[in-house]
């Protein structure tokens, strides 16, 4: 297991489109294994493996406050969007930054579990807006993307600024 180093916006990087996996194998176990114990250790509730710079559909979700109930899905497909709900949203890859973001309240959600093995998880509140935006990282998409042109640029410039002094 390995704590992997997460990109930061406005890294060009965080804007590529993931290609699906083809083969779940220990490569993409390892990945998994890898996301856990980087989002874990930061902490947070979810990472995309685009914020680690491997661009392949992969994404890890914990959002239980014992990190008791984790969730790997590998070429997820959001199926169902139903109701609305407004949650501030963090991102591991916009550290600092907490902002309103409105998303549907209950989704379907269909992956492929760390075995190959295909699922169906009806998730709703925390998780399934947790769910939208790993999925989102996987477009290259990120919560800043619906925040006013305003408080997007306030927010890259903060970013920008901090990320010369630790350079
Ligand atoms: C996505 O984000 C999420 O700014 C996961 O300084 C977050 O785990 C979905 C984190 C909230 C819905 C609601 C953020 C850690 C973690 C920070 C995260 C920070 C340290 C964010
Ligand atoms: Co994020």
């Amino acid at each position: 297991m390995a704590r992997l180093p997460i990109l930061e916006f406005p890294d060009p990087r965080l804007r590529t489109k993931a290609q699906p996996v083809a083969v779940v194998d220990d490569r993409i176990r390892r990945l998994i294994d890898d996301l856990f114990e980087t989002m874990y250790a930061a902490p947070g509730i979810g990472l995309a493996a685009t914020q680690v710079n491997v661009h392949e559909r992969v994404i890890v979700i914990d959002v239980s406050p014992e990190h008791d109930a984790p969730h790997a899905f590998i070429n997820p497909t959001i199926t169902r969007l139903d109701g609305l709900i407004e949650t501030d949203e963090g991102c591991l890859s916009v550290p600092g930054f907490y902002e309103p973001v409105r998303r549907a309240d209950e989704i379907r959600v269909e992956a492929l579990d760390r075995d190959g093995k295909p699922f169906v998880l009806d998730a709703e509140g925390l998780l399934a807006v947790c769910i939208q935006h790993e999925c989102d990282h996987l477009e290259g998409k990120l919560f800043v993307d619906y925040l006013t042109p305003l408080k997007r640029g306030r927010i890259r410039q903060k970013l920008t600024k901090q990320q010369r002094i630790r350079a």
